[in-house]
């Protein structure tokens, strides 16, 4: 082929490119990438194959659930998450991952093949316009690398852009290059740019003025509250000081529900739709917010405009006053930025009858939770209700499990109900929010750290979608894993419930049948078909022992809850014109599981303390 248009001079030992890219991913400190093969990235394969598994290829059934599974390792180990795909179709199938990725902010390299540089641009077999592909998805770095020179520094450039911007970032090589000669040691000339795995961080703290300004705010304000997003992660301790020192209640974003220990008093729990009470009333009474790493966009959940001076802490500048009128930015770390704050902040005189308030709006929020999930289905067709299934993990959680969660109603019980302890990583395609994050993030988790247990909460629909073909991924795996427990709990309300709870409350609409209805599986026979333990709940007296026997299974386990589809997604403290349209689309709905969600949702609106009208 035509590379090396550049003179190299002495002839010199050389390495194929496939070679230098898996001895360069190491030295990335990459030990482990997510791929699916294709004779597009048959030199890599075959590159892989001769380093001997450092980095290992966890292949997986579909390309799309690499993709995840890199953005959950990057989610679950703070490292740079690694996907291959082969060009064409494999490429192609990264993209949802790869936005996943983006949108939560994750540094992930894709590496995929293309179709040799001689037929580039013919129509050739499987010839897709990569850079157009991964212009958007990748946005800070995409690159095709046209010569073997020049594979190092794309290599370099993508990961340095990963970290730095924490984003998906891709690296195309045709089959050719892949297969080119690339000399081990970079000629020094023209033409050829030196290149080295050198990264480092910033240490970010906003300048004295802006904290000065934050500080009189601070001073000045008597209901305090905080917003905790992902940004605060590892900087619990600071934010807790932050809190004790004003009186604060404190609530966070779903992403940020691991951060702190839900159990404190001052704790709101998690904003939002799918948040509670009282992180509805935190936000709509508190004077003043102090936004701590956290870009929510569930704006009509912040305080109202005008209501709460605002505080936003940082490091992206360009996040500061996107989501909430902000008065003072405060661009920086979160946790040098929160000690920064405290060191200036001085003694706050406690506003004790705020801090009661909040308390009784946690305490509240408590007893209301409790109730829900004690609520038993009435009726002869009476099934699980899904929010029991959650609340009963809470007390068999290991203090050294890993948690994933999919896409759907579980995360609404996931964030109100599920108790996490310290320590607990748990993680879910949040801001892209697409179905199928619960069994590659678990798998990811898994491969991470195999000897601590995992558990992964899915619906039946993200199961059909993809958790089904990954379980065989599970099924393919877990002997070779320290502590073989990988407990799916499937929330079989045969319904895309999310979806038809959004029909009723956002249309007005009836739940459609044909879009909605999902056809019913036999979850846990599935799993035993696998060689793995399948268990069916469907009272819920049996949920406490189906916990345990899955927690001290000694294999993978697939929990097969039978679950009531009709539990409404109520929002939290919503005005009755708010949620009028749900009534209404349930009014339009024939048959008992309307009427029965039409009653469960007046009962969970009474413990709101609302008294809907029947009109
Ligand atoms: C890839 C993708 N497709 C569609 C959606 C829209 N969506 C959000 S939740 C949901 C329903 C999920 O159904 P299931 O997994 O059964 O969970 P359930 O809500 O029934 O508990 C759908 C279709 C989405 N978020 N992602
Ligand atoms: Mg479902």
């Amino acid at each position: 082929m035509a590379h090396g248009r550049v003179h190299l001079g002495h002839p010199q030992p050389m390495t194929l490119v496939s070679d230098a890219l898996v001895a360069r991913l190491r030295e990335w400190g990459v030990h482990r990438i997510f791929g699916y093969a294709g004779d597009g990235i048959d030199p890599i394969l075959a590159a892989l194959n001769r380093a001997g598994g450092d980095p290992e290829l966890v292949t997986t059934r579909h390309e799309e659930m690499a993709a995840f599974m890199a953005s959950g390792h990057a989610k679950y180990t703070g490292e740079v998450g690694v996907c291959l795909a082969t060009q064409g179709p494999g490429a192609i199938h990264l993209l949802a991952g790869l936005y996943d990725a983006k949108l939560d902010r994750k540094p992930v390299v894709a590496i995929v093949g293309q179709v040799v540089t001689t037929a580039l641009g013919s129509g050739y077999l499987q010839e897709v316009d990569l850079q157009t592909l991964f212009k958007d998805a990748c946005g800070q770095y995409v690159m095709t690398v046209t010569s073997p020179e020049q594979f190092p520094l794309v290599l370099d450039n993508a990961f340095r852009t990963a970290l730095a911007t924490s984003t998906p970032t891709c690296v195309i090589v045709p089959h050719d290059v892949q297969k080119a000669e690339l000399p081990e040691q970079t000629p020094h000339t023209h033409g050829v740019v030196p290149t080295s795995t050198a990264f480092s961080r910033p240490r970010v703290i906003p300048p004295d003025a802006d904290v000065d300004r934050a500080v009189e705010l601070l001073q000045a304000c008597e209901r305090p509250a905080l917003l905790v997003g992902q940004g605060a992660f590892g900087a619990a301790d600071e934010v807790l000081a932050l809190a004790e020192r004003l009186g604060a209640g404190v609530t966070t974003s779903l992403l940020a529900k691991p951060v702190l220990e839900e159990s404190l008093p001052f704790h709101c729990g998690v904003m939002g739709h799918l948040g509670t009470t009282a992180s509805a009333d935190l936000m709509s009474s508190c004077d003043a917010l102090v936004v701590v790493g956290s870009n929510d966009p569930w704006t009509e959940f912040y305080p109202a405009p005008g209501q709460a001076r605002t505080v936003q802490i940082d490091v992206t500048p360009r996040n500061i006053g996107t989501k909430t009128e902000v008065e003072v930015g405060l661009a920086g770390d979160a946790k040098d930025t929160l000690a920064e704050l405290l060191a200036r902040l001085g003694p706050v005189p406690a506003n004790q009858a705020w801090r009661a308030t909040v308390q009784g709006y946690a305490r509240n929020w408590r007893d209301v939770r409790e109730q829900r999930a004690r609520d038993r289905r009435p009726g002869e067709d009476a099934r699980l209700n899904p929010q029991l299934v959650v609340r009963e993990l809470s007390p068999q959680l290991p203090a050294d499990a890993t948690v994933s969660v999919d896409v759907g109603s579980v995360v609404y019980w996931y964030a109100r109900h599920l108790r996490l302890p310290a320590g607990v990583p748990a993680h879910l395609s949040s801001t892209l929010a697409s179905m199928g994050s619960a069994l590659p993030y678990g798998i990811a988790a898994k491969l991470a750290a195999p000897d601590r247990p995992l558990v992964a909460l899915a619906g039946d629909g993200a199961m059909q979608m993809n958790g089904l073909a990954e379980l065989i991924t599970v099924a393919a795996r877990w002997r070779d894993w320290a502590d073989p427990r990988f407990v799916v709990c499937v929330l079989n309300n045969r319904d895309l419930a999310e979806v038809s709870w959004e029909q009723r409350e956002m249309e007005g609409e009836p739940r459609f049948d044909t879009s909605q209805q999902l056809p019913d599986v036999p979850y846990d026979r599935y799993a035993e078909l696998l060689g793995l333990r399948g268990i069916r709940v469907s009272g819920p007296d049996e949920l406490t022992a189906a916990w345990d026997a899955a927690l001290s299974a000694d294999r993978p386990v697939v929990i097969n809850a039978v679950v009531d589809a009709a539990t409404p997604l109520l929002p939290p403290a919503q005005p009755y014109e708010k949620i009028k349209a749900m009534y209404q689309g349930l009014a339009a709905e024939q048959g008992p599981p309307a009427r029965r969600a039409e009653e469960q949702l007046r009962r969970e609106r009474a413990g709101e303390g609302f008294d809907d009208p029947r009109e």
